[in-house]
């Protein structure tokens, strides 16, 4: 299913060992955050992120997609292979959900060294309201096979990736797929879904990280072995070095995040604030375990208090927190960290991995009051 390729097409960015110390960034990585825009942090004051504000994470090209021609095959281990089109589909079970999407690789370019690769700091995130139909519908009317242990995942898009050209592919086992939030999604925000976020038709995998929402979909194939697709065996994996196998990349880890205080200086992002009341917010998620506390630090990190926490709206959506700060004059580090429903404390440093995934290190927010 995947396409090897033994030709080395590219020259390596770097000094072959796919890691950059901290000191300047490659202009390849400049080249990737310019085309993948993170979410500005002061937009964690809207409950649902605006579609334009949203974070976006593309490998390759937006595909071009004529919505006329298109379907969505439904192949593989099933009864009655499928080609729908988006018209098919919207005619199916209709669910509406906010979700908080991440990126794998969000807090990447805080590890050192740091993997050369899109260079997130800790705006790869968002909260949509995402619409569609359960693929779990779509499996039973295809007649899914008892012999199924995987549904893969195709994309449109197409692009070169550790010297392997390939279409952008994940997969999820059987009982993952049949879950009940896992989406079908083509609509975003009560719009139709914009190209740079799948149109027509995106997978959307609420508490995964967001790798696996495959957007711009072709084809949902049941598999009678586990996918090792590239996406699979060598991207996002939780390991030490570049080819070790390490542990998948599955579910988002707690996180809170700040709305920075008062006003920014221009280049460096630290802020200056007025001395007096002031009330720090943002907003935490932990993927599907869901947060049961945000602790606030106005010291850099020598005491903790509680934050007082918001609603829960939506199971797979962030949760708004908020904490009255009494600032006094002089210059400080703000950090938040969420603790979710197990337990699991948002670490002051993350364990570093090769790929740079799942740094849900803590925030720090440094700030001058006057
Ligand atoms: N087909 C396809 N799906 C994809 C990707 C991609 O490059 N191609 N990127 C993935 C990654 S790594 C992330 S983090 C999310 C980002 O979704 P967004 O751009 O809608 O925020 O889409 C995922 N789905
Ligand atoms: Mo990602």
């Amino acid at each position: 299913m995947e396409q090897k390729s033994a030709t080395k097409y590219f020259p390596t960015v770097g000094d072959g060992s796919g890691l950059a110390g901290t000191e300047g960034l490659y202009k390849e990585e400049l080249q990737l955050a310019l085309r993948n825009r993170g979410m500005p942090l002061e937009a964690l004051r809207y409950p649902i992120t605006p579609t334009g504000l949203h974070y976006l994470l593309i490998h390759y090209d937006i595909p071009e997609v004529n919505a006329e021609k298109w379907r969505l095959k439904v192949a593989g281990l099933v009864g009655k292979p499928l080609e729908l089109t988006l018209d098919d589909i919207k005619k199916l079970p209709r669910r509406t959900m906010a979700v908080t999407m991440e990126c794998a690789g969000n807090g990447r370019a805080l590890f050192a060294p740091r993997r050369i690769s899109q260079p997130w700091l800790l705006e790869a995130i968002g909260n949509a309201e995402w619409t569609g139909t359960p693929v779990q519908g779509i499996l039973q009317e295809a007649g899914i096979r008892n012999s199924a242990v995987e549904i893969v995942f195709t994309g449109l898009d197409q692009g070169v990736e550790g010297d392997q050209v390939q279409f952008y592919q994940r997969s999820l086992t059987v009982n993952e797929a049949m879950r009940d939030e896992v989406l079908l999604a083509y609509e975003m925000n009560g719009e139709p879904l914009p190209p740079q976020h799948g149109y027509p038709l995106r997978l959307l995998m609420p508490g995964w990280y967001g790798m696996t929402s495959v957007k711009w979909l072709d084809r949902i194939e049941a598999v009678a072995e586990p996918f090792q697709g590239y996406q699979m065996a060598r991207a996002y994996r939780y390991s030490q070095t570049a080819d070790g196998p390490g542990e998948a990349v599955t579910l988002i880890r707690a996180r809170a995040l700040m709305i920075p205080p008062g006003i920014p200086d221009f280049m460096t992002r630290n802020r200056l604030v007025e001395a007096g009341s002031v009330t720090l917010t943002g907003k935490a998620w932990a993927g599907r375990i869901g947060i049961s506390d945000v602790e606030v630090s106005v010291d850099g990190g020598s005491t903790w208090s509680k934050a007082e926490l918001g609603e829960s709206g939506s199971p797979y959506g962030w949760r708004t927190w908020t904490f009255l700060w009494t600032a006094t004059p002089g210059e400080c580090v703000l950090l938040v960290r969420a603790i979710d429903a197990y337990g699991n404390m948002q670490p002051i440093d993350q364990e570093w991995n090769f790929g740079g995934y799942g740094n849900n290190g803590v925030q720090r927010v440094n700030v001058i009051v006057r």
